[in-house]
């Protein structure tokens, strides 16, 4: 007899950052992440989480309205369900729920998590398996201060913690965004690796005149430079330059991934589990990029310790990653709400073992942040 599931809920937990996080669009002092239990009739429970960015500012969804549509329009949907026959779900959420991506890649990742716990195996097993137990992660330098934020990763280098560096752009003018990616290209130098994101940003003419000096200034990798609507300027981007070109935005899942190859783009896809409505939907992106020999990058979206492990738990199972991942996201924060914490050491981040995610809550401190 399958276990049926019995509950979910959802809670609001609010941590600080360990300093401003400046984006295109919002500066974060705090990060919102959305906690879902879900509970099955064999004793077992599940757990998922939800992020996005700055409120409304990243995304159609907000930390509010993912927990408001989970408790009133999902969760009824999947209660009283098997709670083992995943494709089973996934297929009765695709019946009656049209969006939602980030809240359903939190109920994904519980019932993976439950699964896994159930089986005695690891999330990453269940997609699979996994073929690498530690990934490389990237920084993101974003204080808004050019000199905080070479200092920042003088120190991330001296500590084994990261050998690649993103920086935010978007926010200044374009003379003063290029005077900043020099000055730390510059710094850096022969030690770390620089890329950036524009997060929508630019029209195509500014990407025109900004990729063309971010290349001269070294920069590898350019990250959704114009807006995600415009997948036609993205292509012609991605062929106008030699570097490479990463679409974010403009990739939410595999069916964004067709309409971008069928514009004709020859870059880079940034996977995201909460873009994609959950780690399988991110990892149809990858298999389909896989397929027409494009290149892939574990993407956040600023997740906590759980999103961050079932994201790990999806990324393990690609055989190629060419640039890496930016999982940092936990690091980017002054406390957790797990008992033990992801193990960042050597420019990477340890896999964590199972059962299921492998991740535990710490109930005292998750009462201590959660929203009344
Ligand atoms: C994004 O736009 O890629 C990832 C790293 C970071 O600092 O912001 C995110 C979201
Ligand atoms: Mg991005």
């Amino acid at each position: 007899m399958s276990a049926i599931i019995e509950s979910i809920t959802t809670q609001i937990v609010d941590l600080p950052t360990i300093r401003p996080h400046r984006l295109s669009m919002t500066t974060m002092a705090c990060q919102s992440l959305v906690i879902v239990r879900l509970r099955s009739s064999d004793g077992i429970e599940g757990l998922g989480e939800a992020t996005t960015i700055g409120g409304l500012s990243y995304s159609a969804e907000s930390p509010e309205s993912i927990k408001c549509n989970i408790d009133a329009w999902l969760a009824p949907l999947l209660i009283g369900q098997p709670a083992d026959n995943i494709n089973g779900l996934a297929a009765r959420l695709d019946r009656h729920v049209r969006g939602n991506a980030i809240a359903r890649s939190a109920l994904e990742t519980a019932l993976l998590d439950a699964q896994g716990k159930r089986l005695g195996v690891s999330v990453a097993s269940l997609l699979g398996g996994a073929v690498h137990d530690h990934l490389p992660v990237l920084w993101t330098l974003a204080s808004g201060d050019t000199r905080k934020d070479i200092d920042e990763a003088f120190q991330r280098l001296d500590e084994h913690r990261h050998h690649q560096f993103k920086l935010k752009l978007g926010a200044n003018a374009l003379r003063d965004d290029l005077r900043h990616t020099e000055a730390i290209c510059d710094a850096l130098k022969g030690r770390a690796g620089v890329q950036v994101d524009i997060n929508q940003a630019w029209d195509e003419a500014t990407a025109v005149e900004g990729i063309a000096a971010l290349e001269a200034a070294g920069v590898e990798l350019i990250e959704q430079p114009i807006p995600a609507r415009n997948v036609h300027g993205l292509a012609r981007l991605a062929n106008r330059f030699r570097i490479t070109m990463l679409a974010d935005e403009a990739v939410q899942d595999a069916g964004d991934g067709l309409t971008l190859l069928d514009a004709g783009f020859s870059g880079a896809f940034a996977l995201k589990i909460a873009k994609a409505g959950g780690p399988r939907g991110a990892l149809k992106l990858a298999h389909l990029a896989q397929s027409a020999g494009l290149g892939l990058y574990g993407g956040t979206l600023l997740e906590g310790t759980i999103g961050t492990a079932a994201s790990l738990h999806a990324w393990s199972t690609l055989a190629s990653l060419r640039w890496g991942t930016e999982m940092f996201g936990p690091l980017l924060l002054k406390d957790d709400i797990v008992t033990e914490s992801l193990h960042y050491h050597e420019f990477g981040v340890e896999l964590p073992r199972g059962p299921g995610l492998g991740i535990t809550l710490d109930e005292d401190r998750l009462r201590f942040y959660s929203r009344p």
